[in-house]
């Protein structure tokens, strides 16, 4: 594929909305096409599965499957044909959550929801990955409001776990995903991001040409 595909990741109010919009204007500010998206979500249909996944309290492995299906619907209609016109997507969240969240905080077996996003993906693999590195509890007192949706409200122990699966997928996949610390100013994670980016944009191929 021409295009280039970037994911965003971490715990909750680590940044990520935050940064990717900001990389989205920078990007943009060089010419080049850029889907900015999210999961749960991207799709009408996915959107629909999201309200389910984060409304609704499910058994683990049902919950697993609402992702996975949110996930197969928005590669299918909104990433894979960007990335085949050359646009570069960034996507809030993406296959790493789910093994961060299902995995190391429900307790899921990581190799399994490993196989099942190879599925729902069809193979699809971000190009690089950024892990916004940050205490749980921090990310939650940023915002400043109660704990929203049903995973938010998991007690904090889940969302120890699942810093520390991210961190753990970041040591298992060294070249794919990259930790940023997310805790330092807003425009330091933004400089530092870039500094991880700058490399793979140059390299892939602008929508025009
Ligand atoms: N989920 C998702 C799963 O369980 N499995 C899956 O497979 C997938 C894909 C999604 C939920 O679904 C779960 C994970 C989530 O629980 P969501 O609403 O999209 O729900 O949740 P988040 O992605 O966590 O959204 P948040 O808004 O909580 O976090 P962000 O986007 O990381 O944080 P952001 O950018 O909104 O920033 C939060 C606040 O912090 C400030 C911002 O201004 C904002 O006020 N801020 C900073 N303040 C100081 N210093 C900085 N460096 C700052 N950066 C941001």
């Amino acid at each position: 594929m021409k295009g280039l595909f970037i994911t965003l990741e971490g715990p909750e109010g680590a940044g990520k909305s935050l940064q990717t919009g900001r990389l989205a204007e920078r990007l943009r500010a060089s010419g080049r096409e850029v889907v900015l998206t999210r999961e749960p979500g991207g799709t009408p249909a996915a959107e629909v599965l999201r309200s389910i996944a984060l409304e609704t309290p499910l058994h683990p492995r049902a919950e697993l499957l609402v992702f996975l299906a949110a996930r197969a619907e928005h590669v299918e209609r909104l990433i894979r044909p960007a990335l085949s016109r050359g646009a570069i997507v960034l996507c809030d969240r993406f296959i790493d959550s789910t093994v961060a969240y299902q995995g190391y905080g429900l307790g899921l077996d990581p190799e399994q929801i490993r196989s099942l996003n190879a599925y729902a993906t069809d193979g699809l693999l971000p190009d690089l990955t950024l892990v916004l590195d940050i205490p749980p509890l921090l990310g939650f007192s940023r915002r400043g409001e109660t704990r929203g949706d049903n995973i938010e409200r998991r007690e904090d122990s889940f969302h120890e776990r699942l810093r520390e699966g991210f961190l753990a997928e970041a040591r298992r996949e060294p070249e794919r995903i990259r930790v940023v610390d997310g805790t330092a100013e807003v425009e330091a994670v933004a400089e530092r991001i870039w500094d991880h980016i700058a490399p793979w944009v140059s390299r892939s191929k602008p929508e025009t040409s």
